[in-house]
């Protein structure tokens, strides 16, 4: 199969990534290599553009529906129980949330899409509001789309994909919830999901934010899409 064409921008930085690093300049770089979370701070929430802070610092957003477990996904990358607040009730995140990790580059957590209950006026908002964010945050160097393991993506998620094609923004795609399933499930809808999404297998993430599986396949795309500015 061919690479997707939206993952395959965010797997083709190896070549940068020797060469950074010899820069003593770029040895934050190191750092974040060796996943060394030095601090990680909330900067502000935002609805509009004016609320964004300075677009200054290489920055990576996290998407996908409502509690399917996007900032557990971002405490578990940073190493930090409580720093995204979590919740067992859907559509707890609705704003863009910013966080600063390292003082080097950002976060972003994305309102999830999709819960029912979330009151109409509401979810008329989100999708201009991060359709907004998303076409025009200068300093955005990706999206890592988060899909639960045991749900068939659906019209959302394939939307996203091509919304996100269509304006060459990289996606770095992730399973997670992957503890739900026994390893031979998890092994069946990673198939499954992949090709529903016309992806390489190697190009979607299994990830757990409770076992903590994935965590460095996570990373390794992120760190390449933080590089490539370099
Ligand atoms: N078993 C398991 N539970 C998870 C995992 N990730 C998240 N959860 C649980 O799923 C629920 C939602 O997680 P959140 O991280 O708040 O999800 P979210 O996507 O940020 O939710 P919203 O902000 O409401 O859209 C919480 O009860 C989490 O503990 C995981 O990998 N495994
Ligand atoms: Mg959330």
């Amino acid at each position: 199969m061919a690479p997707c064409p939206i993952t395959h921008a965010c797997l083709r930085a190896d070549t940068h990534r020797q060469k950074n690093l010899c820069n003593p300049r770029n040895l934050w770089i190191k750092d974040l290599i060796e996943m060394k979370i030095k601090s990680a701070e909330f900067i502000t929430s935002a609805v509009k553009p004016s609320q964004y802070p300075p677009a200054v610092l290489p920055e990576i957003a996290f998407a996908g529906r409502s509690n399917v477990g996007k900032s557990s996904l971002i405490n578990t990358l940073l190493n930090r129980k409580r720093l995204v607040k979590t919740s067992s009730t859907p559509g707890r995140t609705q704003l863009i949330n910013f966080f600063l990790i390292n003082e080097k580059f950002s976060f972003v957590d994305l309102p999830g899409y999709g819960y029912a209950k979330v009151p109409a006026s509401i979810q008329k908002t989100w999708g201009p509001m991060i359709e907004t964010y998303l076409t025009y945050r200068k300093t955005l160097k990706g999206i890592v789309l988060i899909m639960d393991i045991r749900r068939m993506p659906g019209k959302y998620e394939l939307d996203l994909m091509d919304w996100l094609y269509h304006y060459n923004i990289p996606a770095i795609l992730i399973l997670t919830k992957a503890d739900k399933l026994s390893k031979t499930k998890q092994i069946k809808q990673h198939f499954s999901i992949s090709k529903a999404l016309s992806v390489d297998k190697n190009d979607l993430i299994l990830f757990s934010a409770k076992s903590r599986q994935g965590k460095d396949n996570v990373w390794d795309p992120i760190e390449k899409l933080l590089q490539e500015d370099l």
